[in-house]
Formats: C-alpha cells, structure tokens, sequence
C-alpha cells in the first residue's frame, strides 16, 4: 500500500469532502507499515474496500415548527462497516452535519468498536437538523419525522444509533416511541442510550466521561504520574464534558475550565457537584450557550467571551466538543501554560497539527477512539442487558466499563509501544484496530 496513491484516488472520488480524508489519512499513516508485512490484506484489497463505507442512506425529512411553518432538512444513516457485528454508532443532529462528517464518524467508530473487545460494526448518522433555540414540541416532532426514514435502515441485529452530539436521552425517547408506533415491535433493542425504566443501561449517559478518565488513569499511571490535585481544562459542556467533570473531580481533579461556542468559564477552584448538575440543565434549555454557567454561579466561574477551554491554565487538557475543535495553535498556548497531558475525548478533536506539536513535545497524547470508547462500550452492554431481557447493577456495568477501557490501554501499550520504550497511542489504537476489522473482512471473502 502506498498511502499517497490511495489518498489521492480517494479524493479525486470525494472530493472536498474533508473531515472523512482526514480520517482516513491518519489511520493509513499509522498502519501503513504494518499493512506491508501482510500481502494477504494487499491481495484481498482490505484497505481500498475498508475505508469505504457498505452504504449510505440519505433521505428528506419534513416536519412543521411551533409557528405552523414547515420545515425541510436532510436525514442520513451510514453503515460503514460490519465484519465484526452489526452497524453500531450514534446519531448527530448539528446544523453543520453532511455526508462527510458522518462519514468520518463512521469510519472512526468502526476502528473505535473493534477494540472495545464486543462485536459491533461501525456505523453514524444524523441530520442537519439544527436543535439550537427548538422548544421540545419541536425536538419531538422532528425525531418522528427522522425516524419516519430512520425506521428503514436499522433493527436491533442490523444497525443499532444512539446519541452524539445534539442527540441525548431526550431525542432516543421520542426516536424509540415513534420506532415501536411504526412497527409494533416492542423489543428494546433497537436504539441505545434508552432512560432506564425502559430497557437503558445504568452509567450509559455518564460512560463516555467516565472511560475518558479511566482510560486517562491507565496512561498516566504507565507515565509514572497521576491526576490527583492536576488542573483539568474541558471544553463543551454536553453530555460527554458532564460525565468526564464528574469523573475527573471524584478521582481528584481539580476541573478548572468548561466551554461553549460562545466562550469560556474560567473555575479557579475548581467545578463543583452543583455546577455539573447545572450542566444538564443549559444542555436541556437548547440555548448552547456557556455563559449560563456564570450567570448562575458568579464569583465562581468566569465567562469570557470567544475563547476556547485552551487559553487556560491546566495540567491536563480533555477535549469534549466537536471535531478539530484544537488546533495547532492551541496545542502550543497549552504547552506555554504547563500543560503536559492531552487527551482526545471528542472524535477526532485534534487538528493534525496539534497532533504533532504534541508528539513531537513529549506531551502525552492519547486519540478519541481509545479515550472515547467507553461510551459507545456501554452501548454494547446495554445491547447485551436487552437481549438477555434483564438489567444489571451499577457495579456490574462499572466494573465492565472499567475492565473495557483497561483493556484498551493495553492493545494500545501493545501495537504502539517505540523503541525508546514510550507509547504512540495513536499508532497503537489504530493498528489496535485495523488488524481486528482486517482479519475479520479476510475470514469473511471478498463481499
Ligand atoms: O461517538 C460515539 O462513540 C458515540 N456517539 C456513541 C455511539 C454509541 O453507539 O453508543
């Protein structure tokens, strides 16, 4: 394989579509040597046939807002890939969401679930339905009206979504309510993310946060260090920010800095249990502003407008936002202000550049689908508590969630440890990967 030639095919196919090349870039750089040693994937054309996806869905979905007007926006459901299980992976609703973002979504996912250790295949889907400033009535109707099309592509042993951004356990009700109206079946396993009196697991809203920090403690402990007292900077303040700030001040963090599209709180002393409860209150409100969180709280924290979580001070930075929400740029006003850790909650966070500003500055640096996996994990769990017809404990499901992401840990200690005895973990996690997805496609034929 020659990673050049295939980028450059690839682009010529999609052109401008630049979320989805990134992505693909990334994880061919880092496989690209070990991809050589097996002609047998060269033979059966793993690679050309890995990083597209199985099919795309694309379809309109209309619905009418509060002041009778009708609305037109487009839906979408892509299964990337499904050598190792069914179609696994979230829904976005985020004004900016096009084919390839989802795309990309997608592909990470796949890479993502094969090493959470279950068997899921990857999949993403979405809409450029923008829920910012929609009352519930509206959220609710445009969910029915997706899942009108939605309904066609999925099926609990076909493809399972749950939630990504804009999509939490609001939206997966009313996705789920109109799912069973449709087809009168009433299994609960067709969707993940579920409330828990109605087949949703315990620790699924909390469990991307929770694995990040988990996954956090493995490698700082193989650093030899540990987030005790360590200044923490998030940013975003949704579901995925709520569950990491709570995780991160039970094991002793101190986090110092949330965000939104509007800007930055600065929390000198820290988040409190009051402030991570408000954060789902602004999350549920549709008015993604972050600044709510100093009205509220003022003297506590401090809202500064246009800037990132990154201007701030901190030991550790944990990205929990969107995509390519930390540039290089970033990455080098982070390293000026102490920070020595990095890492990537959201998918894909990190520009390419901050990437190697961080590597190349001996700054810890752990990629999204390692340190993110645990949400997608728990899906998998909840899929395995649906089909056994029971629910399990919250220790049960926490020791799971945690064993998961020490497992991670180690396939990716495994395929990305250097000579010089440090850990590439995005080598690691991408390898890590790849050969489980690869080896599953070459045991199935050319399909
Ligand atoms: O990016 C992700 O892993 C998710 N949005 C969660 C997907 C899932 O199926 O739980």
């Amino acid at each position: 394989m020659e990673v050049k030639k295939i980028m450059q095919a690839l682009e010529q196919k999609h052109p401008g579509e630049l979320e989805y090349l990134q992505a693909v870039q990334e994880v061919l750089e880092s496989i690209e040597e070990v991809y050589n040693q097996h002609p047998e994937y060269e033979k059966a054309k793993i690679v050309e046939r890995m990083v597209e996806p199985d099919r795309i869905f694309t379809f309109r979905v209309n619905w009418v807002d509060d002041k009778g007007e009708v609305q037109t926006n487009i839906g979408y459901r892509v299964q990337f890939n499904c050598a190792i299980g069914p179609y696994k992976g979230g829904l976005r609703f985020h004004k900016a969401v096009t084919p390839s973002m989802l795309k990309f979504l997608g592909f990470e996912q796949t890479f993502k679930n094969a090493l959470t250790t279950l068997p899921m295949g990857g999949g993403k889907g979405g809409s450029d339905f923008d829920p910012v400033g929609k009352s519930d009535a509206e959220i609710m109707r445009f969910c029915q009206a997706y899942m009108l099309e939605l309904v066609h592509c999925i099926g609990p042993d076909q493809d399972i979504p749950a939630g990504d951004v804009g999509v939490g356990g609001r939206e997966i009700g009313f996705l789920n309510g109109m799912y069973q109206k449709l087809t009168r079946e009433y299994h609960t396993g067709v969707l993940t993310g579920k409330g828990l009196e109605w087949g949703g697991s315990i620790f699924r809203p909390e469990a991307t946060g929770y694995g990040a920090l988990y996954f956090t403690e493995h490698l700082l402990k193989k650093a030899g260090k540990d987030i005790k007292g360590k200044k923490i900077a998030i940013s975003g303040f949704g579901n995925v920010a709520w569950g990491a700030s709570q995780k991160a001040t039970e094991l002793g963090g101190k986090v110092v800095a949330i965000s939104g599209p509007d800007g930055v709180c600065e929390i000198p002393e820290g988040i409190t249990n009051e402030m991570i409860d408000y954060m789902l209150e602004m999350r549920a409100s549709n008015r993604n502003k972050v600044e709510d969180m100093a009205t509220k709280f003022p003297g506590k924290a401090k809202f500064t407008a246009g800037k990132k979580a990154w201007s701030i001070p901190c030991d550790i930075a944990l990205p929990c936002a969107f995509q390519n929400e930390l540039s290089e740029d970033d990455a080098k006003e982070l390293k000026a202000n102490g920070c020595w850790c990095c890492c990537e909650v959201s998918n894909m966070g990190c520009q390419p550049g901050a990437i190697h500003f961080f590597q190349n500055n001996g700054i810890l640096f752990a990629p999204g689908k390692a340190v993110n996996a645990g949400g997608v994990a728990t899906s998998g769990l909840e899929m395995t508590q649906n089909a056994a017809h029971l629910s399990w404990s919250a220790e049960e499901v926490n020791n799971k969630l945690h064993w998961i992401m020490e497992s991670i840990h180690e396939q990716c200690v495994k395929f990305g440890t250097q000579p010089d005895g440090t850990v590439d973990y995005v080598k690691g996690a991408n390898i890590a990967g790849f050969m489980k997805v690869a080896k599953a496609m070459l045991d199935q034929g050319i399909v």
